[in-house]
């Protein structure tokens, strides 16, 4: 059979219980996803060679990594031609590019360091997110925008400042809005004997940072709130509590990101709160493993969940979606692109559900249908109906695209030594 005719028949099938495969593939193929550069060179950036810090961590040591912007950007090519549909990109502002013998540090970067990408993104047609770093840098040793060191407390308020005018830029460039988003890695390793102060300093610090004017249809400046970070087990400035109330005290957005909650709480139960209340979201989709270890995302049932929730609430267009995981340990580039796809397969999986249906079902109290129909829902074809998206995307469908990440390996990423 061949892809259209195992469509075809998955499209029956759907049929049958109410599901309109064709308008899924519609809103599928509109839903972008913002795809984070980090994954390509283990969170390094161009602007430093010190170590990743900030309480997170990549691990493995996999051949291969980008160590130029023409590597990450040629790696970031080969990603893009093997997923279906237009994304955006996420880059961080330790991705800045200098000119030869230039360089500037975090407080003075301006949108001419960014200028390359911008030409990436408008030659492919895809937007920019962005993310000021308060990580990886001298300054950022102890604490960032919370620091009772005035001078520090002010220079990473100026690099905040900094990245508000390079998102407006990138927005202005490229026709389309640009996510911004904010977090910082400030914490403690034991018990604090102050936890208000630095609370009370991030505060105004993000209060100066969003003193610079921008232009709110265009910039979406998000907050991200955490638990705990490596070597920071103890108390974290931006909390969940602290960043969901900065958040919609100053009409900015949150952002959740999948691996910073306590082990058993989920974001998918989140979201609907949220939106409640809110306008706009923002999500980092990773994947936690006993900690916030940001493995690639997977086909999960938490994936499976989260992309539920914003389909079912009709928050296709309220929600802004982004990838978060580094893994070292594997090819990147496979990483990239099993992680992206898996998120795609989530929302269209969520698309195929027979929502007015299995709504009805609670609302009648009839648990043992609804139980039994969202189980039986998990084996409906919906391979065939991904397959057929890569086909009529022109990308290859199933696993057969491994086999261009194979010969990239062979050709570019193993002479890379
Ligand atoms: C860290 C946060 C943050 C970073 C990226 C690199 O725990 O999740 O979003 O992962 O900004
Ligand atoms: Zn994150």
């Amino acid at each position: 059979m061949t892809t259209q005719e195992r469509y075809l028949s998955a499209k029956e099938m759907y049929a049958a219980v109410g599901v309109d495969t064709q308008k899924a593939l519609e809103m599928l193929s509109r839903f972008s996803i913002s795809m984070h550069c980090w994954q390509g060179d283990d969170v390094k950036g161009f602007d430093q060679d010190g170590p990743l810090s900030g309480g997170i961590q990549t691990t493995g040591n996999y051949p291969g990594r980008a160590r130029t912007p023409e590597e990450l950007m040629a790696d970031i090519d080969q990603v893009l031609k093997l997923l279906p549909g237009k994304h955006k990109l996420n880059l961080h502002a330790c991705y800045a590019i200098f000119e030869k013998g230039e360089h500037v540090d975090r407080d003075a970067i301006e949108p001419k360091h960014f200028k390359r990408w911008v030409e990436f993104a408008k030659e492919r047609g895809i937007g920019l997110d962005f993310n000021p770093t308060f990580f990886s840098h001298k300054k950022a040793e102890g604490l960032t925008l919370s620091s009772n060191d005035e001078e520090i407390r002010q220079f990473w308020i100026r690099h905040g400042q900094a990245c508000v005018r390079i998102s407006q830029y990138f927005a202005e460039e490229l026709g389309q809005p640009c996510v911004m988003n904010i977090w910082i890695p400030d914490g403690l390793k034991d018990i604090p004997a102050d936890r208000l102060g630095p609370r009370a300093r991030f505060k105004d610090s993000l209060d100066q940072i969003l003193s610079v004017p921008y232009d709110k249809e265009k910039v979406y400046v998000c907050l991200e709130s955490k638990v705990f970070g490596i070597g920071l087990e103890s108390y974290t400035v931006g909390s969940s509590e602290f960043c969901v109330n900065y958040a919609a005290k100053k009409g900015i957005l949150s952002l959740m990101d999948t691996g910073h909650y306590h082990p058993t709480e989920v974001v998918s139960d989140k979201i609907s709160s949220m939106l409640l209340f809110n306008e706009k979201l923002a999500l980092h989709v990773s994947r936690p493993v006993r900690w916030d270890s940001d493995h690639v995302v997977l086909f999960d049932d938490e994936t499976k969940e989260i992309a539920k929730e914003i389909v079912r609430n009709n928050a296709m267009d309220r929600v802004f979606l982004a990838m978060d995981y580094f893994d070292a340990s594997i090819n990147r580039i496979s990483a990239w692109v099993v992680g992206m796809r898996n998120m795609q397969k989530a929302m269209l999986f969520a698309l195929l559900q027979p929502y007015t249906r299995l709504q009805e079902m609670q609302n009648a109290g009839s648990f043992t249908e609804l139980q039994m129909l969202q189980e039986e829902m998990k084996l409906y074809p919906v391979g065939d109906v991904w397959n057929y998206f890569c086909e009529i995307n022109g990308v290859p469908g199933k696993e057969d695209w491994y086999a261009e990440v194979k010969r990239y390996e062979q050709e570019v990423l193993s002479r890379r030594i």
